[in-house]
């Protein structure tokens, strides 16, 4: 895909930086062209290296300082370019510029990330996912810091480094890797209660998304947009992927930690690659200021929502993302996000973990990028002009020409100047703010259980039990009986029947009383209700020698009309040639492809007389229906199915004897992702 067909104004600006190696004479970091790159310089053939051989020293010391510290958290991450659209004009709620007239288009940068692994970790771990964006508006950079889950684990910043200790690898023996089901996450959780509701979610499907392009984003926090006559109104962001959101199944997720430990930075990068583009809707939840206190929530608590079906999300722009990084290194990784950068018309709240954040983004920059320089690396500068009197610093780019760098002063005309609100600069909202100083919690962050049954009365019989299956998955690989007993007892206050069949599961002695008298519902919060596309997704086509060539040929276009991505999979690679001598060139082997790595499945030939071919694809079916996969088949594929004692008649097995009539079924299967009514 020809990437100067996206270029965006910051595209424009990162071009000045680009620098093409290939076709090119090497030289020094100095410029000096270079004879001889391959050995050292020595005295004599079996000689010592000399000290003199500043080629090698040069070479030797870049490399030895090239890695930085990976981000204490989110170090796993994956980034692209892209566009944001405005459709609807936000000018009676703010005067951020970029959000006036639709059709305004800003370029952006988004990564997204695991929370809990390092820099090399599985991309399927069960955990929250980070979903930044920065926006290049022309008044500045603004960063939407989210994540893929709308509530947080704690209330007050404070009690964010304890929350990553709990949760990384345990100190004395660093296990387990990118993974919460250990002894001392859980403790956190059992001492630490205003976790129950983020728990909810993590325990959910929403913790293991089939992919970055299908999953939702949050702001978390609560901000305020102001407008152009001072006025304040609360707002929460959201991003609503057009796929729809969709997961994965947990053992699928392990699965695929193993076998394609690059799996959702693949999928994204490859979308890209091909011209699919990832959309996702931006949307506003907005509540008037004179509205603070009508919810049963504090609309300054984390660890709240705000349920849609009271607060409608209000769609009003699009992010699309259409290119690819050139270098991850340069610009995914040394790329610095803080909630704190901000436009005039976006302020902050007095959210406690959102005013700790404010702080910890810039400290934690400090350190990863080696000093307050940061903001001239190309990924970060701004697409707009900047100027101040911060001077020097470790890699300081910018030549600052002239005597000045003070204010306020004479011999520059007292510039660079400030600029009053009315022409752009930025002001505070001037909140009243009074109270004695006290390290303290509202009673209103209080209640931790409320919307944590509200989650679980949202979700859809398959969603339920998958959220009994995680708890007991993570408890169960606790060594402490009485951290799992504490988790069951806290979690009893969200629903009873719920901790009764995880206790079962863990072999405790489930309580008896308890429970929750919570019993609203958001529809909104379940992904059974979410959009239902075929796009992208990806089927398998299992072939053998003996086929009907005509017929998969169609099969392929068919799928590739409704743009679905087909791959033959075979017992070797090569090409393979029909009953009536059509030859189909086979893309993986049963080696490389997993049934875990696709959406689907189509079984072309009976593998009758093939007793390798037959085993395989038996197993690779096998798992795609107990992972609740589409399965189809015309009539050789059947057999199989048949033979393998699976029912044609089970939900999403398409079995059809016409191939017209079996591709927009199949289609329509796929799009519906998965079939929980399956019997398993
Ligand atoms: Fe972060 N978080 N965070 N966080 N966070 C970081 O900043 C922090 C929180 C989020 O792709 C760090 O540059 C504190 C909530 C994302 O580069 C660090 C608290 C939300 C990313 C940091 C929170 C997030 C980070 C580590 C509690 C969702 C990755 C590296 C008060 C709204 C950004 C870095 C990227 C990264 C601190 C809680 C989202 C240490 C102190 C809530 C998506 O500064």
């Amino acid at each position: 895909m020809d990437k100067n067909q996206n270029k965006n104004r910051k595209d424009e600006q990162l071009d000045a930086f680009r620098t093409e190696d290939r076709n090119k004479s090497m030289t020094t970091n100095q410029g000096l062209k270079v004879s001889e790159d391959e050995f050292s310089l020595k005295a004599g053939e079996r000689g010592p290296t000399l000290m003199e051989d500043f080629h090698f020293r040069e070479k030797m010391t870049h490399f030895d300082h090239e890695r930085i510290p990976e981000r204490i958290v989110h170090a796993r991450g994956f980034a692209a370019h892209g566009e944001f659209e405005v459709y609807e004009s936000m000018k009676p709620y703010t005067k951020a510029k970029f959000l006036q007239d639709p059709g305004t288009v800003t370029p952006v940068f988004v990564r997204f990330s695991t929370v809990a692994g390092s820099k090399g970790s599985g991309e399927l771990a069960r955990d929250a996912r980070g979903f930044a964006t920065k926006f290049y508006t022309e008044e500045g950079n603004y960063d939407l810091v989210g994540n893929n889950i709308p509530v947080f684990f704690i209330q007050d910043a404070m009690k964010f480094p304890d929350l990553v200790h709990a949760v990384k690898p345990e100190p004395h023996n660093e296990i387990p890797q990118a993974a919460s089901a250990h002894d001392t996450f859980w403790d956190f959780i059992a001492n630490n209660q205003e976790t129950a509701h983020m728990i909810m979610w993590k325990m959910s499907d929403r913790a293991i998304p089939r992919s970055y392009r299908m999953m939702e984003g949050f702001g978390v926090h609560t901000f305020r947009l102001i407008n152009e006559e001072g006025k304040s109104h609360f707002v929460k962001f959201h991003w609503k992927p057009k796929l729809g959101v969709h997961s994965v199944v947990w053992d699928e997720a392990q699965k695929i930690n193993g076998k394609d430990p690059d799996f959702h930075r693949a999928d994204l990068y490859e979308a890209i690659e091909e011209g699919n583009f990832p959309e996702y809707e931006f949307g506003v939840q907005i509540i008037n200021e004179e509205d603070e206190y009508k919810f049963d929530f504090d609309v300054l608590d984390p660890t709240k929502l705000w349920p849609e079906e009271e607060v409608p999300v209000k769609i009003i722009g699009k992010m699309t993302l259409n290119r690819n990084v050139d270098n991850v290194f340069a610009e995914s990784e040394q790329v610095a996000f803080h909630p704190g950068h901000v436009v005039p018309g976006i302020d902050f709240t007095n959210d406690p973990l959102l005013q700790g954040r404010l702080f910890s983004y810039t400290d934690t920059q400090l350190i990863r990028l080696g000093g307050p320089n940061f903001h001239e690396l190309p990924i970060n500068r701004p697409v707009c002009p900047f100027h101040n009197n911060q001077r020097d610093g470790y890699g300081r780019q910018t030549i600052n020409v002239g005597q000045v760098s003070y204010h306020k002063n004479s011999l520059a005309h007292n510039t660079p100047n400030t600029v009053r609100p009315e022409d752009g600069g930025y002001e505070h909202y001037q909140e009243k703010v009074e109270g004695r100083k006290v390290r303290a919690r509202s009673i209103s962050f209080k209640d931790h259980f409320s919307q944590a049954s509200l989650f679980w009365n949202s979700m859809s019989k398959a969603e339920k039990e998958h959220i009994i299956e995680a708890f007991s998955f993570e408890l169960g690989k606790l060594k402490n009986v009485e951290i799992q007993q504490q988790v069951i007892e806290m979690f009893g206050n969200v629903n009873l029947e719920m901790v009764q069949k995880i206790a079962k599961n863990i072999g405790l002695t489930p309580p008896s009383e308890g429970g929750s008298n919570y019993t609203k519902s958001s529809p909104a919060l379940s992904q059974e209700n979410t959009i239902r596309k075929g796009d992208t997704r990806t089927v398998a086509l299992l072939v053998d020698k003996e086929f009907n060539g005509k017929e998969l040929e169609k099969i392929v276009e068919g799928l590739e009309k409704e743009n679905i991505q087909a791959k033959i999979v075979s017992e070797s690679l090569g090409t393979l040639k029909g009953n009536d001598n059509v030859e189909i060139k086979v893309d993986q082997s049963f080696l490389t492809a997993e049934s875990v790595l696709f959406d689907s499945v189509y079984i072309a030939s009976s593998g009758e007389h093939n007793s390798t071919f037959h085993s395989k694809a038996k197993e690779f079916i096998k798992e795609a229906f107990s992972h609740y996969k589409p399965v189809g088949a015309l009539e050789a594929g059947a057999a199989l199915l048949t033979e393998m004692q699976i029912d044609h008649t089970e939900p999403g097995v398409i079995v059809n004897h016409n191939s017209g009539t079996f591709i927009p079924k199949f289609a329509e299967a796929i799009a519906n992702h998965r079939f929980w009514d399956r019997k398993i």
